[in-house]
């Protein structure tokens, strides 16, 4: 079996979508997802100009040698940009193995551990009021975990995720502007307050919901340590990115001052990016993503050296990411013995489920995973021709003096 061409298409509805389709001289096709929020032209072109004319006439069952050839092939390793677009090929390449096996890519793996695995959602209020009502609607559709952010007074965009505009739907972070939109943070402000928040949930929704919360790496070591101690008693299933990600012994002194569980990762393209915070047990939930961290190849022996040592995984499913990453994150949910959560934001809206196709479902808070060979997921190219390329960006984070801070 050779790969005969292979072709990238940028665009969806509402999202820059990079999918990656792989040909075959037997008819066999693979998909994958290059999506590189807010920069996804870059991958798209590293494809083309450079990874797409070394595959032609290769064998795309050999996938453990082609991951190999482009990354250590490549002198300058790893990266985001080169990682998604290694991982796009990865994931297309065990699409096609599934479908000539006949077989969904978790019986590839090892078989189901699991039936379904369970998703976050994201709540978001612009005050407590509206993320209490969002928590609440999101419970009665089945959800047994969400992600709360909530509206700081007093900072003028809220924080993390807050659109500052009182309206709890486009509180997400993608920019639609020429420019990125300017934000201002308060560490202070926040710290003050959003113990107070975790306080109202837990009162209003007992200790049964799980209640993550992401600081976007907003924090000093020693804030965050404090502010872990702090809110211990409330329980959280996760604080996640307390501190900048690039740092993994920063994570040494949160630990020294709390039991707190600490999920990190999104940012990593690597296994080299998180392999001294998993060995040290440094952290408790990983958060690398099959597209940034280098296809399904990859992100499994991450998952596999975290099963080690206690740390489960929490796969980063921003809705950047498009159903044939999720998929790929599902398969892999589907066997880890050291599953967590997954980050599940996938709208299900009627032009998505167009463009791809699939039998995935989430229901009552759980992501099902369709037996479908390969992946599972489609691609229409006729839909696909109604979309095309528009600049994003995510916002930038200044402290109230005009500081830059972290995004
Ligand atoms: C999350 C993330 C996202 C990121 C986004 C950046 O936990 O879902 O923090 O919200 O900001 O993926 O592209
Ligand atoms: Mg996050």
């Amino acid at each position: 079996m050779k790969i005969t061409h292979a072709e990238v298409f940028v665009g969806g509805p509402g999202k820059n979508y990079v999918t990656l389709k792989i040909m075959t001289d037997e008819g066999v096709y693979g998909l994958g997802d290059a999506t590189l929020n807010n920069r996804e032209t870059l991958p798209a072109q590293y494809l083309t100009d450079y990874l797409i004319p070394c595959l032609i006439g290769k064998d795309p069952m050999n996938s453990e040698d082609i991951w190999q050839y482009f990354y250590r092939g490549a002198y300058f390793r790893r990266g985001p940009i080169s990682m998604a677009a290694i991982g796009a090929i990865d994931m297309a390449l065990w699409d096609i193995k599934g479908k000539v096996a006949g077989l969904p890519a978790y019986q590839l793996f090892g078989g189901k551990s699991r039936d379904g695995a369970m998703v976050y959602a994201h709540a978001t209020g612009s005050d407590l009021e509206a993320l209490l009502d969002t928590i609440e609607h999101y419970q009665s559709q089945g959800y047994k975990a969400v992600r709360v952010q909530c509206g700081i007074p007093g900072m003028p965009a809220g924080g993390y995720g807050i659109s500052g505009k009182n309206d709890d739907s486009k509180h997400f972070i993608t920019q639609y502007g020429t420019l990125p939109d300017e934000e201002i943070w308060d560490s202070e402000k926040y710290l003050r307050y959003m113990p107070h928040v975790f306080e109202k949930i837990r009162d209003r929704f007992g200790p049964e919901l799980k209640v993550l919360h992401d600081v976007h790496h907003r924090l000093t070591p020693r804030e965050a340590a404090a502010f872990g101690r702090e809110v211990e008693k409330y329980n959280l299933f996760w604080l996640e990115d307390p501190t900048p990600a690039e740092d993994q012994m920063a994570l040494k002194l949160i630990r020294e001052h709390t039991t707190i569980p600490i999920a990190i990762g999104e940012v990593f393209n690597s296994l080299w990016d998180c392999k001294d915070m998993i060995e040290q047990e440094l952290i408790d939930f990983i958060r690398v993503s099959v597209t940034y961290a280098g296809g399904i190849t990859h992100a499994k022996r991450i998952v596999e050296l975290a099963a080690i040592h206690h740390v489960r995984t929490g796969f980063h499913g921003a809705p950047s990411h498009s159903p044939i990453s999720m998929a790929a994150q599902g398969h892999l949910n589907a066997w880890a013995p050291n599953f967590g959560i997954q980050e599940y934001l996938v709208l299900g809206t009627p032009e998505c489920d167009a463009l791809f196709p699939s039998e995935h479902r989430c229901e009552d808070g759980q992501f099902l995973i369709s037996d479908a060979p390969g992946l599972g997921v489609d691609f229409d190219e006729n839909e696909a021709q109604r979309y095309s390329y528009e600049r994003r960006y995510h916002p930038v984070v200044r402290l109230e003096d005009g500081t830059m801070w972290n995004y």
